[in-house]
């Protein structure tokens, strides 16, 4: 009966939204490398807080493990986890392929085809092109295709630059530009060499970013595309602050012979030389600060061991601990720690007519970001690790109730109910009483021994 009445409310949400928004549905995605979750609440950051209040927020993004760049970016647009969309990490080495992967040298398509970007699914669905300035991977021909419109990474451009790029694109008729995206560096640059807990330094710099938030705002305002436009915007993870005091050396636990060091910190990936146990041991014993796992013991919780890419041994330094072999610190935040830890965790905001206004959730997975942008995209999502039902309650046209009002609606529904037969039971019993009917029914009712 509920789930009836809940099937009707929703096709009726459904036909609206669709009869309302006649053209084709267009997104936005941005990203600002490292925003924490909690710079919103820590800093004032009027841009950001208007979009906010005109859309809906998350407050906390639960990323992927391990918690960097390359791969949280990768799972934003594909849904999937790192093991299964094979960007492990932002430094690689594929062993039977010989090939190495770097941020600096990441134009290899191998790299990227275990998985299929929202970017390359939009244009395969034939709705529409896609664009992309700078997102991770965007530059690359994945799956032999690129966005229609892309820009090659360069770090040295300017923001301004890639947003009048990416509205102009936004703005082209042939051919329609539905979905794109849009990457920044900061706060992450500044996060790292600053450390995350410099108030002076992360001001500045988030007001900066407030600022670039409040430009692509009015970028899209006089475009025209403000009103029909979707945007979300949000981050890989987050920062957390590192200290000299606070160092792992692996040489004085092992000799670099035993292995190569292929990514390094806080997550290293360690690929030994000869014998893996000896090597397994050596680490064990390295430091209480750091987790070290063969791969096969590799947590379920972090869906990080299924890869061919992912090393036989991986160290995992506590939060604000790093790992070198022997250098000093170079910085003083980092990033790439237990995805269960707050300070690892970006937030994510998104307004336009596909997204509720004014509401906000706890949180959310970053896997679940897909099949929400696919559903405004009105794309098939391919397979992925997502769960559509958890972002309900960010869209328009999506029925969502929490458990407090879903416990409500019961107890109203049943007070509702018993009231309606509660008067029907009474005007029944006024009824029984009237004359003509009663003698009707015994009259009906020949053979009743007390009338004959
Ligand atoms: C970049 O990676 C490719 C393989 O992916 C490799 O052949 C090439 O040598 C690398 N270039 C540099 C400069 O490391
Ligand atoms: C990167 O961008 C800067 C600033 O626009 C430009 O001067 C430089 O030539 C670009 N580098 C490459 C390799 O395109
Ligand atoms: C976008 O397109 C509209 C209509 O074609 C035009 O009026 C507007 O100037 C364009 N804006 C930009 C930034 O190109
Ligand atoms: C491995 O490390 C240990 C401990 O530092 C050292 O004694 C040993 O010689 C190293 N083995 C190789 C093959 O480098
Ligand atoms: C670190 O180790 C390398 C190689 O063993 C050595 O050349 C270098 O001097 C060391 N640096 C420091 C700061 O100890
Ligand atoms: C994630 O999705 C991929 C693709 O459907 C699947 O192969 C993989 O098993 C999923 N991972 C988990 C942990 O469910
Ligand atoms: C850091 C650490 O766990 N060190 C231990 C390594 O093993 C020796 C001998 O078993 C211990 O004495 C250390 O405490």
């Amino acid at each position: 009966m509920s789930s009836m009445l809940m099937l009707l409310f929703a096709g009726i949400l459904l036909c609206c939204a669709r009869s309302a928004g006649d053209s084709v549905p267009r997104l936005l995605l941005v990203s600002f490398d490292g925003f924490r979750a909690d710079y919103l609440e820590t800093y004032k950051l009027p841009h950001l807080q208007e979009f906010i209040e005109d859309g809906v927020l998350v407050k906390e993004v639960m990323n992927a493990f391990i918690t960097k760049t390359f791969p949280n970016h990768y799972t934003i647009v594909t849904g999937l986890y790192e093991e299964s969309h094979g960007i492990v990490a932002n430094d690689m080495y594929d062993a039977d392929a010989k090939k190495k992967f770097s941020q600096f040298n990441d134009s290899d398509p191998f790299w990227w085809n275990d998985a299929v970007p929202i970017w390359v699914t939009n244009q395969q669905q034939g709705n529409g092109a896609s664009a992309a300035a700078m997102w991770p991977g965007s530059d690359v021909k994945i799956n032999n295709a690129t966005p229609h419109f892309f820009m090659k990474y360069n770090f040295s451009v300017k923001f301004e630059e890639r947003v009048e790029r990416i509205v102009s694109w936004l703005n082209s008729s042939d051919p329609v530009v539905n979905f794109a995206a849009l990457y920044w560096e900061e706060p992450d640059a500044s996060g790292h060499k600053y450390g995350p807990d410099d108030a002076l330094n992360m001001h500045r710099v988030l007001e900066e970013v407030d600022k670039h938030v409040g430009f692509l705002v009015n970028k899209l305002k006089a475009s025209g595309l403000w009103d029909t436009v979707n945007v979300i915007i949000t981050s890989d993870h987050g920062m957390a602050s590192c200290s000299a005091e606070r160092l792992i050396v692996l040489d004085e636990c092992l000799g670099r012979d035993n292995y190569t060091l292929i990514d390094k910190t806080p997550v290293a990936a360690v690929l030994p030389k000869q014998n893996r146990e000896d090597v397994y041991n050596l680490l064990k014993n390295c430091s209480s600060h750091m987790k070290v796992y063969l791969k096969e013991e590799i947590p379920d919780r972090f869906h990080y061991r299924h890869h061919k890419r992912i090393q036989p041994i991986i160290l995992v330094a506590d939060e604000g601990w790093t790992i070198v072999q022997n250098e000093s610190l170079s910085k003083l935040g980092d990033h790439g720690y237990d995805n269960a830890l707050p300070s690892m965790h970006p937030f994510l905001a998104a307004r336009g007519p596909a997204f509720r206004r004014g509401s906000s959730l706890g949180t959310l997975a970053n896997v679940d970001i897909y099949p929400v942008m696919c559903h405004v995209l009105r794309l098939a999502p391919r397979p992925h690790n997502g769960t559509f039902a958890n972002a309900k309650c960010l869209l328009a046209d999506q029925w969502c109730v929490s458990v407090p009002e879903a416990i409500g609606i019961v107890i109203g529904v049943f007070m509702v109910l018993s009231t309606f037969t509660c008067i029907i039971i009474i005007s029944k019993n006024r009824v029984a009483p009237s004359r003509p009917f009663a003698r009707l029914q015994l009259q009906s009712d020949d053979d009743d021994p007390l009338i004959g």
